[in-house]
């Protein structure tokens, strides 16, 4: 393993932090200006406030800090529930809150978390946008990887896709974590290893395109197009992995075409930084977004303990 592991874990929560700070204000807008985007971005001094998603994937990290990286579902239902009661303005799904407020009440999630949407589950994103800390423990395998996504998956989402999304971005998380950095990143070789570990088909088919998108240069308002910027995980997942492998190695250039995309920005630009921080490190995340970041502190804390358990149980050599 790289010396440097401590620096990507961290690198990675705190981009993924950033991207949804960054992303937040463009949240359902569509298509987003560009100029607008870069004013945010590159010259703002204003405060950059993260959402559910950095709230949740806090809670994660914790959790598995604590836990020496195993996922204990009925532990993490409890954790995430209580930071939604904590601070329930962070911009949580309507299925997401429901949910919560029934698991405050005593309500198993097993049961609660199945019966959302008719029965079907919830496929949306909120399991794939937190789940980046389970891919910074790669120690054990892709396999042990997936294992321990789905687990952290189901306590809020038991729609197959939404799982397929958590498992695809923790993938994703390890083999950016993994991967030599400032050379060349070849999409078939994230993408391929992603797939072997989701379930359906139709999570299959939506990564099986990315290779050739990536490849032949599509912008973001086509990988929009193409692959979907909704808050479903089927399609902000493999959304934010296209801008990962576009711009692999230039975070500020990854960032703005995750939010390009329109949509689901915050969500689309934390999943993006997410990986793009495990490939590189947190000295690459530029400096004014550090200053910026309400709540850094917190972020940093929970960083820094991952870090230290990640150099502990380091990657495969
Ligand atoms: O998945 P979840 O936590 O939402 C995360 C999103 C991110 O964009 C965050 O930034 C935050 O804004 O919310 O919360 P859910 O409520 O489970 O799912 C999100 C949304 O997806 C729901 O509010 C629904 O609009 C939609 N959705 C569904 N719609 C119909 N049928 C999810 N599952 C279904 C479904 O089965
Ligand atoms: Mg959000
Ligand atoms: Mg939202
Ligand atoms: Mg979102």
């Amino acid at each position: 393993a790289e010396l440097s592991w401590p620096h990507r874990v961290r690198g990675a929560m705190v981009l993924a932090a950033c991207g949804d700070a960054l992303g937040a204000p463009f949240e359902g807008t569509d298509p987003v200006d560009r100029a607008d985007i870069d004013d945010w971005m590159n010259r703002s001094t204003q405060l950059m406030a993260y959402t559910d998603d950095t709230a949740s994937a806090l809670v994660l990290a914790d959790h598995l800090t604590r836990r020496h990286g195993t996922v204990g579902e009925d532990e993490l239902a409890d954790e995430l529930a209580r930071e939604w009661a904590r601070d329930p303005d962070r911009g949580y799904g309507h299925g997401a809150a429901r949910l919560f407020a029934e698991l405050a009440h005593g309500r198993p999630w097993q049961r609660a978390a199945a019966e959302l949407f008719d029965g079907q589950g919830s496929y949306g994103n909120g399991a794939a946008m937190r789940v980046a800390p389970v891919g910074l423990l790669p120690g054990l395998g892709l396999g042990a990887v997936a294992g321990r996504a789905r687990r952290s998956a189901v306590v809020t989402h038991q729609h197959p896709q939404a799982v397929d999304g958590a498992v695809a971005q923790a993938v994703a998380t390890a083999l950016a974590a993994l991967s030599t950095r400032d050379t060349p990143l070849d999409p078939d070789r994230i993408v391929t290893p992603i797939r072997e570990h989701v379930d359906t088909a139709e999570f299959q088919a939506a990564l099986r395109r990315l290779p050739a998108l990536v490849n032949g240069g599509a912008s973001s308002t086509q990988v929009a197009g193409e692959v979907g910027n909704g808050v479903s995980a089927i399609q902000s997942v493999p959304a934010a992995l296209a801008a990962f492998l576009r711009h692999p190695d230039d975070i500020p250039a990854a960032i703005a075409f995750a939010i390009g995309m329109g949509g689901d920005t915050d969500t689309i630009a934390s999943m993006t930084g997410a990986l793009c921080g495990a490939r590189r490190t947190e000295r690459d995340v530029p400096v004014m977004w550090g200053l910026r970041l309400g709540g850094a502190s917190r972020v940093w804390t929970a960083a820094s303990a991952l870090a230290r358990l990640a150099q502990a149980t380091p990657g495969p050599a």
